[in-house]
């Protein structure tokens, strides 16, 4: 059976208004990565990482997942073999749009997690400075998302699927967050034929043996018919 792993970034969301990072006008352009999204940010100043992310949670919700997501949604659902979705995107907009078990390698919006005791929970709409973690009581409620510096969530889990792909799809990332950015590395070492779909080539577009470039919207649809 041959499986599939897809990586998706920001990209894919675009088109559902959600904004990437590094694109122009995006949120690196808006907000110091030191400051909003590193465990030094959040200790300096807590409120304004706060403020960040209740912003974007708030943006989550009332975006509509788009015609990317239902494809790799179907893809999931029809193809034969295994189809893996791992995000590095905070959003649900792949639930939203049908796919099951994916893999949110960066967090997601929607949980808490307590800082000294690593409990999480279901994030209220709006997060506050110094609110109590229901399990420890402890005022160290953070958003349960990766910042720079700290390990991303399940690798041994995407290792292992990667080590078995057949084909290795990378989508709406710009390649230059590791360890993600080196997925098309492990990839290759399986033996996996590997594509990039993205508005533009990405960092590592020669490390692909196939590209696609184009909206999200567009691309994945035909991609996965
Ligand atoms: C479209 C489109 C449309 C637009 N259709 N496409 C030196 C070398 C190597 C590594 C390091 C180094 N120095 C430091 C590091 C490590 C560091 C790192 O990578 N730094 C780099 C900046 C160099 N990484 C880490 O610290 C990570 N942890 C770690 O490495 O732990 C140790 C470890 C080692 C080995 C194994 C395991 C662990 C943690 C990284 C955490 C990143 N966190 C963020 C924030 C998450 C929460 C939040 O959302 O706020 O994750 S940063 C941000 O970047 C977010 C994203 O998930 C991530 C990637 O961004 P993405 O998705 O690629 O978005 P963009 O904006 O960059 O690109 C969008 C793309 O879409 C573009 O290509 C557009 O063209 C395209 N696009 N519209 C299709 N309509």
């Amino acid at each position: 059976m041959e499986k599939i792993v897809i990586l998706t970034g920001a990209g894919i969301s675009a088109e559902s208004g959600l904004g990437t990072f590094r694109d122009e006008g995006g949120l690196w352009s808006q907000h110091r990565i030191e400051d909003v999204a590193t465990p030094e940010g959040f200790v300096r100043n807590p409120g304004l990482v706060h403020g960040f992310y209740n912003a974007r949670r708030a943006q989550a919700a009332r975006a509509r997942p788009n015609a990317a997501h239902r494809a790799l949604a179907r893809l999931q659902r029809d193809w034969p073999g295994e189809v893996v979705i791992v995000t590095q995107n905070v959003d649900g907009l792949h639930e939203a749009g049908g796919a099951e078990a994916v893999i949110h390698m960066h967090g997601t919006l929607a949980r808490a997690l307590c800082g000294a005791c690593g409990h999480r929970w279901d994030a209220p709409e709006e997060m506050a400075v110094g609110e109590p973690c229901p399990a420890c009581d402890r005022p160290a409620a953070r958003p349960d998302v990766v910042w720079f510096g700290e390990m991303p969530y399940r690798m041994d889990e995407i290792y292992d699927h990667l080590a078995e792909a057949s084909v290795f799809a990378a989508i709406g990332t710009s390649g230059q967050v590791y360890p993600a950015a080196a997925f098309v590395h492990e990839a290759i070492a399986s033996g996996a034929r590997t594509v990039e779909l993205n508005l533009e080539p990405s960092m590592s577009v020669s490390s692909f043996d196939e590209a696609r470039f184009g909206p999200a919207t567009e691309t994945v649809p035909a991609w996965v018919t």
